[in-house]
Parts: structure tokens; C-alpha cells; sequence
């Protein structure tokens, strides 16, 4: 088999078998730099973007990823020997797939090795927007407080070290800085990620750390720059090796990352930019004056739905969440979760019929041809279920709601964490910055059923509420007599379960 590698000079070639870009790649400009360039990152902004390149009058919107992790050296060697291009996998539920090469990461700087790229790119008069893909865990905040946490090692680095950057806050402070001393706009500040009023909440990160800093810069940033806040769908799931191989059998391609997605795609974005906005509107992008009520319907609907069949997924054994939504019984515990404790929270959303949002849900979950491990769902569920499924219960605590779905999710995580085994006593893949940390909570269980609550920036002050620790311990004792999730998610369900 005669492979062609995938790369600028190839693409003519390339042409003959998939779609290829159809601009000039060489014309495009940088307009937006981009922190955190994962699969997500090149299944949802830099289709679009590709998408809208194809229209010459838009050739500044361009994108120069940015990796800042040593776990970014992968991305940025591949991404360098393939000229930033890329195959686009969409697999549709009935089976059928569409590949199409995408062309919009013109540039990509592994900062790491070569810093100050990094912050003359981010302070280049081209760019105008500096977007992320940081990860829940990646804003720097605890999450019960909500304040900057000043204790990482990095960042008391960059406090007396401005010019050597190292996080995401160091190097957004540093080309800031670059674009005020030479008289330029500043950029817009555009966050990516899962968090409710991720604008507002990179804008508070970012000023709690540079009013420590350099409190004139803040001054600065706090009147210039604009933090839209955004909403952000498309699943994604990790990489499967055998994408590389249907590439090469079927287009004779040699793509050493592929991304593959599901065919729904979504993104709706506050008008809130500092310098000049790309006209995504005509990309089917809402830009609406206030994201606010789509953000948490997302968040607490898929992103906690995702958790919810995740983590009992994993201690029952369930590889994907595909297999999780073929057990009706993990299917209708994640419906009822979605329609009796996260609906009652939402309100009504202008222009949602939240029913036909939450049957899609069902629909795009239970996509056979997406493998969602729920190793990627459970993955850093110590930053991902303070934002997903906490203030659910929380709020629930105060309106007088239903807890027991969210919480036995909780309960749990707290088995997953100490056992790390599923039922059939295979080692379940956990893949946490603070797995270690939650192990030796959760090991302590039978001493203390309560341990694996006491770490305040998760939990926050649920250990102090009445009616959810009768829960939260009725359940645990269960789990741990009994761990089938089969059993345990029947009963919870029942109208007539109570713990009051
Ligand atoms: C998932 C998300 O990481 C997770 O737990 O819920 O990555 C989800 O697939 C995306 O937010 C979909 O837009």
C-alpha cells in the first residue's frame, strides 16, 4: 500500500481521495492564538474556523495553537510534521463516517521550548483573540471559594519572575503587558471550557493574579480586555488507534492524529469582544447577549449526565458510554437524574424545549459509533464534578429537591476512588491530578465513613448538611455491602426510596 503523510506539500494528492482545504493556507494571518489544543480544541473552534477560512474575506482569522505542558510535546510534534493539518473523523450513528482534512492551525508554538514565541505571537497586532482549552482544572481556583490559588509553584515563580512564564496566567500577563507598552488593542480573552461563566471566571483569575503581579497592568486589563462568555459542545472522544488505521486503508493516508467527533456541533458566544469579532454567525454560531442559562443547561445536563452513567459505569465495568446508555437500567437513572434534580434548576431557556434537548442528549450518548471511554468521562473528576454535579445538590439542598441521584454518584466515586476495581475486579484506569489524594480519603472509609468528604474544595460544605449525609451515608453503606450498581440504582430510583 502506497501511504501518503499527511502534510502541506502532499495535499494536492490528498485532494483526489478527501476534501481539503480550498483556501490558500500560506495567505491566512493569525487572528486567534489558542491555549490548549487537545481534540476538543480541533473538533469544535478550528472546524469552524476552517470552515469559515473558506471565505477569502475572512483569511485574518487564522489560528496558532499554543502548548504550554510537557504533555503538549506530542501534539506539537505531530502538528509540526504535518504542517498543522489534520483529518476531521464524523461518525454518524448509522454507522457511516465522513473525513475531511482541516486547515485552519496555520501555526502552533510549543512554548515550552521557545517562551518568548509564544508571548510575540499572543502580542502580535494579528491577533485579536487568545481563546482556551485549559480544562476545568486549569483556571487555578478552588472551587468551594472561588478565590486564585496563589500556592502553586508556578505561579509564585511568575509573581517575581514576569518575564519567565510558565502557566497560562503568566503568559497572558506577560503579552498583555507587551501589548500595552507598544500601544496595541488589547486581545479578547476567550474561554472554551465547561465552567459556568467561564468568561467571568478567567477574568477573575487572570486579575486576582496580575493585581499581585503588576497592579498597573491589572488596571489596564481590567478596562481593556473582554472575557465573552461562551458555551461549547461537541463530544469528543479520545483518540481510537484503530481511526489511524481506517485512514490508511481507506484513503491511503498516513495521519498520525486524527480526530474523531459526533456529528452535533454547537456553540453559543456572548457579544463581548475587544478587538473585532469573526463573523461566526454565518457558521450557525449563536451570539447571544447573554449565555448564561445555555451554559448551565449544558453543563449540568450532558456534562453531569456524562458523570452520572461514568462513574457507576466504571465500577460495573461498562467500557463506553455507549454500553452504559444500552443498560436501560444506567439509561433511566441518568434520565430520571436529568428530569427530577438538574430540570426543576433550569428555568425556562428562550428558544429550548428542554424535553427535545434532553432526548437528543439520549440520542447523541448512545451514538454506537463514538466510544466514549468513561475513562475520559471519569478523567479529573476532582476538577469536573465540583462544576457539573455539586451546586446541583447544593441548590437542591436549598430549594428542597431531589438529591439522592446526584449523591449516590458521589457515594460512588467515593468506592471507585478506594478500590479501583470494577466489579469483575479489574483495574479500572483512573485518571486524576488528585487520585491519590482522593485514594487515601476514600481507604478510610470504614474508620471513617465520612473521610472522603473532607477535602473542602471539592465537597465545600455538603459534610455539614443533614439530609445529605443521611443520603450520602445510607448509600455508601450499601455500596460497600453490595457494590451492584444494577441493584443499587433500581432502588434508589423507586418513588418509595427515602432517607429523610
Ligand atoms: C465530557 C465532555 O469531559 C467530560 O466529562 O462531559 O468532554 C463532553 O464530552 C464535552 O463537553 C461535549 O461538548
Amino acid at each position: 500500500m502506497n501511504l501518503i503523510q499527511l502534510n502541506q506539500q502532499n495535499i494536492t494528492s490528498i485532494a483526489a481521495r478527501l476534501a481539503v482545504p480550498t483556501y490558500d493556507r500560506k495567505t491566512v494571518k493569525t487572528g486567534i492564538v489558542h491555549i490548549g489544543v487537545g481534540g476538543f480544541h480541533r473538533s469544535h473552534q478550528a472546524y469552524y474556523i476552517h470552515q469559515l477560512l473558506e471565505d477569502p474575506a475572512c483569511a485574518e482569522w487564522g489560528i496558532c495553537g499554543i502548548g504550554l505542558r510537557e504533555g503538549d510535546r506530542n501534539m506539537a510534534d505531530v502538528l509540526k510534521k504535518q504542517d498543522g493539518l489534520y483529518t476531521l473523523i464524523t461518525q454518524h450513528p448509522d454507522g457511516s463516517a465522513t473525513s475531511e482534512i482541516i486547515g485552519s492551525m496555520i501555526d502552533y508554538i510549543f512554548a515550552i521550548e521557545t517562551p518568548n514565541l509564544a508571548i510575540d505571537k499572543m502580542a502580535h497586532s494579528d491577533t485579536k483573540i487568545v481563546s482556551l482549552t485549559i480544562t476545568e482544572g486549569g483556571y487555578n481556583f478552588n472551587p468551594s471559594t472561588g478565590d486564585f490559588n496563589f500556592d502553586h509553584p508556578d505561579i509564585q515563580h511568575e509573581l517575581s519572575h514576569p518575564n519567565e512564564p510558565k502557566t497560562v496566567f503568566g503568559f497572558m500577563s506577560a503579552a498583555l503587558k507587551k501589548r500595552r507598552d507598544n500601544g496595541l488593542p488589547a486581545f479578547t480573552i476567550l474561554s472554551c471550557d465547561n465552567i459556568q461563566h467561564n468568561g467571568k471566571v478567567a477574568r477573575k483569575m487572570l486579575l486576582s493574579f496580575v493585581q499581585k503581579q503588576d497592579p498597573s497592568l491589572a488596571n489596564w486589563i481590567d478596562k481593556e480586555v473582554r472575557f465573552p462568555n461562551a458555551m461549547v459542545d461537541r463530544i469528543t472522544p479520545v483518540t481510537p488507534k484503530s481511526s489511524i488505521e481506517f485512514l490508511k486503508n481507506e484513503y491511503h493516508l498516513k495521519d498520525d492524529w486524527p480526530i474523531v467527533c459526533e456529528p452535533y456541533l454547537q456553540w453559543v458566544i456572548e457579544d463581548n469582544f475587544s478587538n473585532g469579532k469573526p463573523p461566526l454567525e454565518k457558521l450557525g454560531v449563536q451570539v447571544v447577549p447573554d449565555v448564561t442559562p445555555y451554559e448551565k443547561m449544558k453543563i449540568r445536563l450532558l456534562n453531569a449526565g456524562h458523570s452520572v452513567l461514568g462513574i457507576p459505569g466504571a465500577v460495573h465495568g461498562h467500557p463506553t458510554i455507549n454500553a452504559c446508555m444500552e443498560d436501560k437500567i444506567f439509561a433511566s437513572f441518568m434520565r430520571d437524574f436529568m428530569d427530577k434534580e438538574v430540570t426543576p434548576l433550569l428555568g425556562e431557556i428562550a428558544g429550548i424545549d428542554l424535553t427535545d434537548y434532553k432526548n437528543s442528549l439520549e440520542g447523541r450518548f448512545s451514538n454506537p459509533n463514538i466510544k466514549d471511554g468513561v475513562s475520559r468521562i471519569c478523567a479529573e473528576s476532582s476538577a469536573k464534578l465540583p462544576k457539573f454535579l455539586i451546586p446541583t445538590i447544593q441548590e437542591n439542598l436549598v430549594t428542597g429537591g431531589s438529591i439522592k441521584y446526584g449523591t449516590f454518584i458521589l457515594a460512588v466515586w467515593c468506592y471507585y476512588s478506594d478500590r479501583r476495581v470494577d466489579l469483575n475486579n479489574n483495574p479500572i484506569e483512573i485518571i486524576d491530578e488528585r487520585k491519590e489524594a482522593l485514594h487515601k480519603k476514600a481507604k478510610q472509609y470504614q474508620q471513617d465513613p465520612l473521610s472522603f468528604l473532607t477535602i473542602p474544595d471539592i465537597f465545600g460544605n455538603l459534610p455539614n448538611n443533614k439530609r445529605f449525609l443521611q443520603h450520602y451515608t445510607t448509600m455508601t453503606a450499601a455500596i460497600y455491602q453490595e457494590p451492584n450498581m444494577h441493584q443499587l440504582m433500581t432502588f434508589i430510583s423507586q418513588d418509595n426510596y427515602l432517607v429523610e
